[in-house]
């Protein structure tokens, strides 16, 4: 018994870290190259998320000086005007177009800094300075759904609930949602009978994060709560709330 429980804590070792890092790029390049040089840096050309996001890209700018200049952003525009990330990431939950747009005049999505740095689709050849961003597999979805839809929308995006199953990846996940004090998050844990386990069916046994008192057996889905800095809360799977995927 000890002996498993010390190897699956092995495996509660891995996490990430997370840091907003983005790199601008005062060299043009045409889209492809500008996602290919972020590649070589390891990183990934910027993915506007949210807005939050939006405005770190844009100070960025601004303190690189070029804020009054077009730039490539992740985005590739598909004839159904759905827009997909470099990384297969599906790009439909923040969506601040400039009035208009898209308008089909390009596959490739920019900055446009002649209204105020709004989303435009425009022809990827053009060669424009770029943002790379530091790559991370935590993804926060902003539109509030039950458990189980965040799930299927986290499964839908080619990951699932993001686990929070060490200290590091704690870390990770509270720097996630840092922009949203008060709201509470979803992440891939049930709890029955104090046993917390993941929608694989897996059993974490090596950590927690409980608030003090929970959990106290108000429902079998756990939540980031606001209230308590994010600490871990026992809760109805059917409340509607924000969540993290990991894809
Ligand atoms: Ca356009
Ligand atoms: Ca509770």
């Amino acid at each position: 018994m000890g002996l498993s429980v010390f190897l699956g804590c092995l495996v509660c070792i891995i996490g990430m870290a997370h840091a907003s890092n983005l790199l601008v790029v005062k060299e043009k390049k045409n889209m492809d190259d500008a996602v290919a040089y972020c590649e070589s840096q390891g990183l990934i050309l910027v993915k506007e998320t949210d807005s939050f996001k939006h405005d770190d890209v844009v100070n960025a700018m601004t303190e690189a000086g070029i804020k009054n200049d077009d730039i490539w952003i992740n985005g590739d525009i598909k004839s159904s005007k759905e827009v997909i990330a470099s990384d297969g990431d599906i790009l439909d939950d923040y969506l601040p177009w400039q009035s208009g747009q898209p308008d089909g005049s390009g596959d490739c999505l920019q900055l446009w800094a002649g209204v105020g740095n709004k989303w435009d689709d425009t022809p990827c050849s053009v060669t424009k300075y770029f943002v790379c961003d530091e790559k991370t597999s935590l993804r926060v979805l902003t539109n509030k759904k039950s458990f189980d839809d965040a799930q299927a929308d986290c499964v839908r995006r080619g990951g699932n609930l993001a686990k929070d199953n060490s200290a590091t990846r704690n870390r990770a996940l509270l720097s996630a949602v840092a922009n949203y004090p008060n709201e509470d998050f979803w992440f891939n844990g049930k709890v029955e009978d104090k046993v917390v386990s993941t929608t694989d069916g897996r059993i974490q046994y090596c950590y927690s994060n409980w608030q003090s008192g929970q959990p106290d057996n108000s429902g079998d889905s756990i939540q980031l709560w606001a209230a308590v800095d994010h600490k871990w809360d026992d809760t109805p799977g059917s409340n509607k709330k924000m969540y993290i995927c990991e894809l």
